[in-house]
């Protein structure tokens, strides 16, 4: 946001010093951040957060071509807003599913000749499927389809893998690195404030393990990125924290690609009567997470979550990536409510989205490397198609 902008709004004294700070590139503090939650209006924010975005990227909006893999939804982990999981014990329910290494592998086949360049394999903690397991499954694929790069295990399934095969984080991940696993989704990570982790999912892997985890990844040279689950029960201070455990981490080690915030969607889950955040809550998020998380270049908007609308609209508050084609391959939001009962786009429809918005579509792979310039997308789109 431009110096002469900051006139444009009614601001209090602190909100006109802390947008001056962003305009001056300088980090923002965590009171602070709260304070934008707290008072920032959308405008305000958007203009703040857009700022940074084009200074960041200018237009430069990025997708990808990638599909999802979930080998199996029986978990043994209870989380209160996961409507996706079956308990063990639920193993014969109709929508309980367990994929066969051979379901795996043919569905990898499946993509021979489309243009796919990612995978993203997670799923429920199941026990029966271990480090080992998964390893050979990765071997498998990378040999089936050498250059698909796989983003795979939350660090939820991870800290389980490890601690059943009795290894440290680091060697865990060094075997699934060896056996081709490129980086490391960002989910898991809800909320890290413990009193709310303990009310939403008390047994799964605690905050300080899901760092120490995307930690020891970046130290092995494996990327990742980082979620936050919102509008829940959390507090405005709690997302701060959040934000800020992840922007030290992000200090020291520089491995995080990308922040995505997850809308809580309240379908078929025991927490359904907390309810959802507004649009608006939405886009405030977004915002705010791009002008406090000034050290993770790129913030993503995941469409099949609040949908395609919602997704555009971001592009206006900090967001510079809207994951990618998706092909219908992931059930985790459909589940839960979300807009995208079956979710895919086509090239050509994700190129719109983004063009319709006025800012221009880029086809990144895994690492944010540039594949292919959509913004003259008649004579990108002939040469893709
Ligand atoms: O950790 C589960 C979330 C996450 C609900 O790294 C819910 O590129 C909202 O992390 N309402 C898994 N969210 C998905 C994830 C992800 C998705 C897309 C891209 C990437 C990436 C990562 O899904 C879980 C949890 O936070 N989730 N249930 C729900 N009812
Ligand atoms: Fe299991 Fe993940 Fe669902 Fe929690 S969010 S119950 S760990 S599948």
């Amino acid at each position: 946001m431009k110096k002469e902008l900051i006139e444009k709004f009614d601001l209090s004294k602190d909100l006109k010093r802390i947008a001056q700070k962003v305009v001056a590139k300088e980090r923002i503090t965590v009171d602070e951040g709260i304070l934008l939650f707290e008072e920032g209006e959308l405008n305000f924010l958007g203009a703040l957060a857009n700022g940074i975005r084009e200074r960041m990227h200018g237009d430069a909006t990025y997708f990808n071509k990638n599909f999802h893999i979930e080998p199996t939804n029986i978990c043994v982990f209870d989380c209160k807003f996961c409507a996706y999981s079956k308990l063990l014990r639920q193993k014969g329910d109709y929508d309980a599913w367990e994929l066969s290494e051979d379901d795996i592998y043919d569905i990898i086949r499946s993509y021979e000749g489309k243009e796919v360049t990612e995978v993203h394999i997670v799923g429920g903690v199941h026990p029966k499927m271990g480090l080992q397991y998964f390893a050979n499954l990765i071997k498998n694929i990378k040999e089936i389809r050498p250059e698909l790069h796989v983003k795979a295990f939350t660090a939820v399934e991870l800290e389980y893998m490890c601690r059943k095969a009795k290894v440290s984080y680091k060697e865990g991940l060094q075997i699934l690195k060896d056996h081709g696993q490129n980086s490391l989704p960002g989910g898991g990570a809800e909320i890290f404030a413990e009193d709310i982790r303990e009310k939403i999912c008390k047994d799964k892997c605690s905050s300080d393990q899901w760092l120490e985890i995307h930690k020891a990844a970046h130290e092995i040279g494996m990327p990742s990125n980082a979620t936050i689950l919102y509008g829940h029960i959390e507090s405005f201070a709690d997302r701060i924290d959040h934000m800020n455990r992840l922007r030290e981490l992000q200090d020291q080690t520089g491995g995080f690609n990308t922040f995505i915030p997850l809308k809580y969607r309240k379908g078929n889950n025991q927490m359904s009567d907390v309810g959802e955040v507004s649009v608006i809550e939405d886009l405030r998020m977004y915002a705010v997470a791009r002008i406090f998380m000034d050290n993770f270049p790129h913030l993503k908007a995941y469409w099949p979550m609040i949908g395609r609308e919602t997704a555009q609209l971001t592009l206006a508050y900090g967001v510079n990536d809207i994951d990618g084609t998706i092909d219908d391959s992931t059930k985790i939001y459909s589940m839960a409510g979300a807009e995208e009962q079956s979710p895919v786009m086509t090239t050509q429809q994700i190129v719109e989205l983004i063009k319709q918005v006025g800012r221009k579509p880029m086809e990144r792979d895994s690492v944010y490397n540039v594949l292919r310039d959509y913004s003259d997308s008649e004579a990108a789109l002939e040469e893709a198609l």
